[in-house]
């Protein structure tokens, strides 16, 4: 059983005035501004996709760290598919996870080099079945990039991400309903201020050790009232207990009052998921489950992602979304 905090709870104006903005925050939000200038322009819809973990550094130098299990399979697929659907993509990842495109090469599942022959000439060929789908994701690939159509950014702890959400979310609030929030990162809940961070790694010899988190500040609510009104703002709730996933999705709207709320369950997030709205009239809320078979392929026989249905009801819902705003 967790045991009684004694720690404080920090508001997020609090959050942000204690702790340190990273070293590179003015470097990557210069080049948010100039990808929202240009988009201004080209009139495009924007998504800004948060995918992957962060971290918890339990020291100033750091050597240990608290992490989670996320991979950025979500929102490196989901990127993919947005990009498809017409957005220009913002994705902000957590560094080495899974990017767009690349992700179909993982070192793990597919490592590329497999793919590939040496010749006697010393040419490289790439072998006749992968060769079409490289060609496909490399022609996707070099189209976004030379477009203009995605820009990466990184964040390794939850510091990183709290600091680089709310001045991209400031950037982007110009843009107003146009802008859709994908918040599929794995963020943590609790974190260590850095004025309690021992500066040099923890020594060993004197028994347990005890680590007092505080939480992190809620800061959906800031963003939605106040850093980015107007926008059209997705969150994930991922739970491991089926039966929390609903209230905790339902708490989740009824608090920050944004759109939409996704729960996944761990263990069956790739093949369902569920759509929680909320209506603010009367406070009812209404679940949208969408479900696929493990074992489906789509259209080029390739296996099928609920990305691809998750992206296609979001960008339906956006759209209707901004014919009444
Ligand atoms: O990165 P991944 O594909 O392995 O996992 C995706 C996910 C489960 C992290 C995402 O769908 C999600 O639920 N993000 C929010 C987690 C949370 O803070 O509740």
């Amino acid at each position: 059983m967790p045991s009684e905090s004694t720690s404080s709870n920090f508001s997020a104006d609090e959050y942000f005035a204690t702790q340190p903005p990273p070293p590179t925050l003015e470097h990557d939000v210069a080049a948010v501004r100039e990808f929202v200038v240009h988009h201004s322009a080209t009139g495009r819809k924007v998504v800004l996709v948060t995918s992957g973990g962060t971290t918890v550094p339990l020291e100033l130098n750091v050597v240990r760290f608290l992490d989670n299990f996320s991979a950025g399979t979500r929102g490196a697929t989901s990127a993919e598919y947005f990009l498809s659907a017409g957005y220009a993509v913002i994705f902000m990842h957590r560094q080495f996870s899974l990017q767009p495109f690349s992700r179909h090469y993982s070192h793990s599942t597919n490592p590329f080099l497999d793919l590939l022959e040496l010749e006697p000439s010393g040419n490289i060929e790439v072998h006749g079945k992968s060769r079409s789908e490289l060609v496909e994701v490399l022609a996707a690939y070099k189209n976004a990039r030379e477009s203009g159509m995605l820009h990466s950014m990184t964040f390794v702890t939850v510091n990183d991400y709290l600091w680089l959400l709310r001045a991209v979310s400031k950037e982007l609030a110009v843009l107003h309903n146009r802008v859709l929030y994908y918040l599929a990162a794995a963020v943590s809940d609790f974190f260590l201020p850095r004025q309690r961070l021992s500066e040099h790694k923890i020594q060993s010899g004197k028994g347990s050790l005890l680590i007092e988190m505080d939480q992190v500040p809620k800061i959906l609510k800031p963003m939605v009232d106040e850093w980015s009104p107007n926008s059209f703002v997705v969150s994930f709730k991922l739970e491991t207990d089926p039966a929390l996933l609903i209230p905790k999705a339902q708490a989740s709207l009824e608090r920050y009052g944004h759109q939409i709320v996704i729960g996944n369950d761990l263990h069956q997030r790739k093949f369902q998921v569920v759509f929680v709205s909320r209506d603010p009239r009367n406070g009812t809320t209404t679940e949208t489950w969408f479900r696929m078979d493990p074992h489906a392929v789509d259209e080029r026989g390739r296996p099928r992602e609920i990305e691809q249905d998750i992206i296609a009801e979001l960008v339906r819902r956006h759209d209707a979304w901004i014919q009444v705003k």
